[in-house]
């Protein structure tokens, strides 16, 4: 089987260069594929599935929709930014809501997706703050309130996202590799692929004496960027 992964567009509006990209890429290589798996932050981030006839999330939509109707079998693990995405968008879309992580067969090969933001443990405010909106209980109280108040409640929490980040050390927002070391153990040391960090790398991890791959998928910025399986072995792209 062929794949592409992908992850962190961070789709909006203010950023059409990227949501060209995205659309290029569903109508042309996306579709030589038997799978496409979108790795978190699609969208710059999603209020909820009421928010889904904006005219970019509709286009989106729809184009999304249009691949998975043409067969390539579309895999969505959400990110911190688009975990509100639900059964809605995902039965319009075609997108099939993986959860975080999945373990997926690739020709026989044990391959382990994630977002990756959860194994940035030394983010300790971060941690606290993903428990907090991961809860069913507070994302229904939250989806309750009206869109556009979600909406302002969402760009206030980007600017101080924002301002967090110019505080912290810059390896606190990397993966913790004890944290890495875990999850492949606990996964039978699969190769790795995550998004999140905007380091993209190919890195190596011995684990109890076992060489493990870990692929990290860069964000795009104007431009499409992807890793692609081709049945045998991984290559970044373009
Ligand atoms: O996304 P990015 O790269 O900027 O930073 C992330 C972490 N930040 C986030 C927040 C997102 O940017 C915005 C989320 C949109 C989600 C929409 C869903 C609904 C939620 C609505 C809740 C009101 O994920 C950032 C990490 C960084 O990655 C690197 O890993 O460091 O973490 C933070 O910045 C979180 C802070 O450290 C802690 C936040 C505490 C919350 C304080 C509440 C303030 C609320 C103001 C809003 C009215
Ligand atoms: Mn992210």
């Amino acid at each position: 089987m062929s794949a592409l992964f992908i992850a962190d567009l961070h789709l909006s509006d203010h950023c059409p260069e990227n949501t060209r990209a995205f659309l290029d890429l569903l109508a042309g290589l996306a579709r030589e594929v038997d799978a496409l798996y979108i790795l978190g932050d699609l969208f710059e981030y999603w209020a909820g599935d009421d928010d889904r006839d904006t005219p970019l999330n509709r286009e989106v939509g729809e184009a999304l929709a249009t691949l998975a109707a043409q067969g390539t079998r579309i895999g969505f693990i959400a990110g911190n930014r688009d975990f509100l995405v639900g059964e809605d968008f995902a039965r319009d879309a075609g997108l099939n809501i993986l959860a975080d992580p999945t373990v997926l067969d690739l020709d026989g090969r044990r391959v382990l997706v994630t977002h990756g933001d959860n194994l940035c443990t030394d983010d300790h405010a971060y941690q606290a703050f993903r428990h907090q909106v991961r809860a069913p209980q507070w994302q229904r109280a939250f989806l309750a309130r009206p869109l556009e108040e979600r909406k302002l409640m969402i760009e206030g929490l980007r600017r101080h996202s924002e301002t967090a980040k110019q505080e912290k050390a810059l390896d606190i927002m990397d993966v913790n590799s004890a944290a890495v070391d875990a999850l492949l153990r606990a996964h039978d040391y699969p190769t790795l692929i995550h998004g999140h960090t905007h380091r993209p790398a190919h890195h190596i991890h011995h684990v109890d004496g076992l060489a493990c791959e870990r692929w990290v998928l860069s964000d795009w910025r104007g431009t499409a960027t992807w890793l692609h399986w081709d049945g045998a072995a991984f290559s970044p792209g373009p």
